[in-house]
C-alpha cells in the first residue's frame, strides 16, 4: 500500500462522506471516510484505528489478508489525517461503527509529536486552541454557540427586530474611562466600543422600532477572573416606545425561552453525554428587587457604590433555586450610583437611595445581561452625565440624539459567551470562546 499517492487520496475525497452519514449507509457498502486518527492498537495480523471527523468517531480495521503487509502502520501516529476507502460492516465493537479499510492514503502527517492530551492545563490548550478544539466536547461549545446565535436572530426576526451594525472605532468611550481600549486614529484619539450602546440608541431616535446587533465589544478590564474577557460578543437589542423597563425584560425573557427550548430540542443528547446537564427552560423569571437583595446576600457582598459582588450573585443564585426552582433570576431597581448615566432614575427605595429602571439577568448565579430604560429627555440626560462628574463636551454627538425629539427606549446587552458558559456549567468563560483574548493573551 503505497499510502504517500497523494493523488489518489485526493481523488477519494471526491466521494468522501462524514462518519455520522454512515447511519444512512447499508451494511456491505463502500464508503470513504476521511479524518484524523485517535488511536492506534496492532494486534499482529490486524490493525485497529479510531477515525474522528467532525460528526463522530469510527473503527477503521486494517486485515494484513487485505494489504499483505502492515508495515505501513508504522507511518501513522496521532492525529495523521488520512482518508480510507473500505467496507461498512456490522462489527462486534459496541461503541464504535466499523469499516473494514481496502485502500487508506496519508493526507498530512503530524511535523512533530502532539503538544496537548485532552488533561493538559488550561493555557497550555488555549495555545494550541486548534487541536483541543479536535475534540467534541469542546467543538461542542462553538457549535452551541452558532446555534445559540441563530435561535436568538430567528426569534428577532419574527419578531420584526432589524439588525444594525454600528462603527467598532469610536470617538468616546460610552460605558465609562478606565476599561477602554485607546487607539491612534490618524493622529487623534480614537477607542474601540465597548458596546453599541450609543448607536443603538441613535436607531430609535433615527424611527427604527427594534433593533438589534451580535457583534465584538472590547473591555480593557485588566481582572483576570472566569467571568472577564477583553473582547467579546455582545448581542444588544433596544426597543423604541416603551412603557418602562419591564417591557423590556418581557423581550429578553421571551429570547431565553426561545433560545433555550431550542437548544433542549435540538442538542439535548450531546449536552447530557459530554456536560451531564439538563436545559432549563424558563416559564417566568422572577423579579427581585435590588433592595431586597440587600437583605438576601448579606452585608458582606454589597459593593461600596451599591452593586453587589460575584459571590452575592451566586448566593441569590442558590436562592432563586430553592426558592422559585428557578435558574434565572432579574435583579430590579438598582442604585443609580451603580449604573451608567443613561439609564432613567425610578422610585427610591424605602432607605431613600436613589433607583434606577434597570435589571441584571442571572443564569446559574452570573451576570449574563443588563439592561435598562434609557433616559431620553435631553435636559435631564445633560444633567445626569454633570452628575457623574463626566464632561458634557465628550458627549456631544451622543446628546445631539436627543435634541430634535426622541421616543422612549430601553434595551439590554447580553454576553454570549457567558451565557454559553452558563448553560453548559462551564468553569472559565474562555472555554466559550472560540479564541480567548485576556490581558496577556493575543495569540493565536
Ligand atoms: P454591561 O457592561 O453590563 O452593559 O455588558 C453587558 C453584558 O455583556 C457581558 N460582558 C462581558 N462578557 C465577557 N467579558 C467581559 N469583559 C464582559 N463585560 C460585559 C455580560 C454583561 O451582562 N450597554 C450596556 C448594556 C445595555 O444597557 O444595553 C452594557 O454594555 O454578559
Amino acid at each position: 500500500m503505497d499510502i504517500y499517492n497523494y493523488n489518489k487520496g485526493f481523488e477519494l475525497l471526491k466521494n468522501r462522506i462524514n462518519i455520522g452519514e454512515l447511519e444512512k449507509i447499508e451494511y456491505n457498502k463502500e464508503v470513504v471516510l476521511a479524518g484524523w486518527i485517535i488511536n492506534i492498537k496492532n494486534i499482529g495480523n490486524i490493525s485497529f484505528i479510531i477515525l474522528r471527523d467532525q460528526t463522530g468517531d469510527v473503527q477503521i480495521t486494517i486485515k494484513k489478508d487485505i494489504f499483505n503487509d502492515l508495515e505501513f502502520i508504522k507511518e501513522f501516529s496521532l492525529h495523521t489525517f488520512i482518508v480510507v476507502k473500505g467496507k461498512y460492516v456490522k462489527g462486534i465493537a459496541k461503541k464504535y461503527k466499523e469499516v473494514v479499510a481496502e485502500e487508506i492514503y496519508l493526507i498530512s502527517e503530524p511535523a512533530d509529536r502532539l503538544p496537548i492530551d485532552e488533561n493538559s492545563y488550561f493555557e497550555k490548550r488555549m495555545n494550541y486552541r486548534w487541536i483541543d478544539l479536535r475534540d467534541p466536547k469542546k467543538s461542542l461549545i462553538i457549535k452551541l454557540t452558532s446555534y445559540a446565535v441563530k435561535y436568538i436572530r430567528e426569534y428577532l426576526y419574527n419578531n420584526n427586530f432589524i439588525e444594525i451594525f454600528s462603527p467598532k472605532i469610536i470617538s468616546t468611550a460610552s460605558e465609562g474611562g478606565a476599561e477602554v481600549f485607546e487607539l491612534n486614529y490618524f493622529n487623534r484619539k480614537a477607542y474601540l466600543a465597548q458596546s453599541p450602546q450609543f448607536y443603538k440608541q441613535m436607531a430609535i431616535c433615527s424611527g427604527f422600532e427594534k433593533v438589534f446587533e451580535i457583534a465584538p465589544a472590547f473591555r480593557a478590564e485588566p481582572s483576570f477572573t472566569s467571568r472577564h474577557l477583553t473582547e467579546f460578543t455582545s448581542f444588544d437589542v433596544e426597543i423604541g416606545y416603551i412603557s418602562s423597563h419591564y417591557d423590556v425584560m418581557k423581550v429578553l425573557e421571551e429570547i431565553v425561552k426561545y433560545t433555550n427550548k431550542k437548544i433542549k430540542e435540538n442538542f439535548e443528547d450531546e449536552i447530557k453525554k459530554y456536560y451531564n446537564v439538563d436545559v432549563f427552560i424558563p416559564e417566568n423569571i422572577p423579579k427581585i428587587k435590588m433592595e431586597e437583595v440587600y437583605e438576601i446576600i448579606g452585608k458582606n457582598n454589597i459593593k461600596e457604590n451599591g452593586d453587589i459582588t460575584s459571590e452575592g450573585e451566586k448566593i441569590l443564585g442558590d436562592y432563586v433555586k430553592k426558592t422559585y426552582d428557578n435558574e434565572f433570576v432579574f435583579i430590579i431597581d438598582w442604585p443609580w450610583t451603580a449604573r451608567p448615566f443613561y439609564h432613567m432614575k425610578g422610585e427610591p427605595m424605602k432607605n431613600g437611595m436613589i433607583t434606577t429602571k434597570s435589571f441584571d439577568l442571572l443564569y446559574n448565579g452570573l451576570e449574563i445581561s443588563t439592561g435598562s430604560q434609557r433616559e431620553h429627555r435631553y435636559k435631564i440626560l445633560l444633567e445626569q452625565i454633570k452628575e457623574k462628574g463626566l464632561n458634557p463636551d465628550n458627549f456631544k454627538y451622543y446628546l445631539e440624539f436627543f435634541k430634535y425629539g426622541a421616543p422612549t427606549m430601553g434595551g439590554f446587552g447580553f454576553g454570549i459567551a457567558r451565557y454559553i458558559k452558563q448553560l453548559l456549567n462551564i468553569e472559565n468563560v474562555k472555554e466559550a470562546v472560540l479564541i480567548p483574548r485576556d490581558p496577556n493573551r493575543l495569540e493565536p
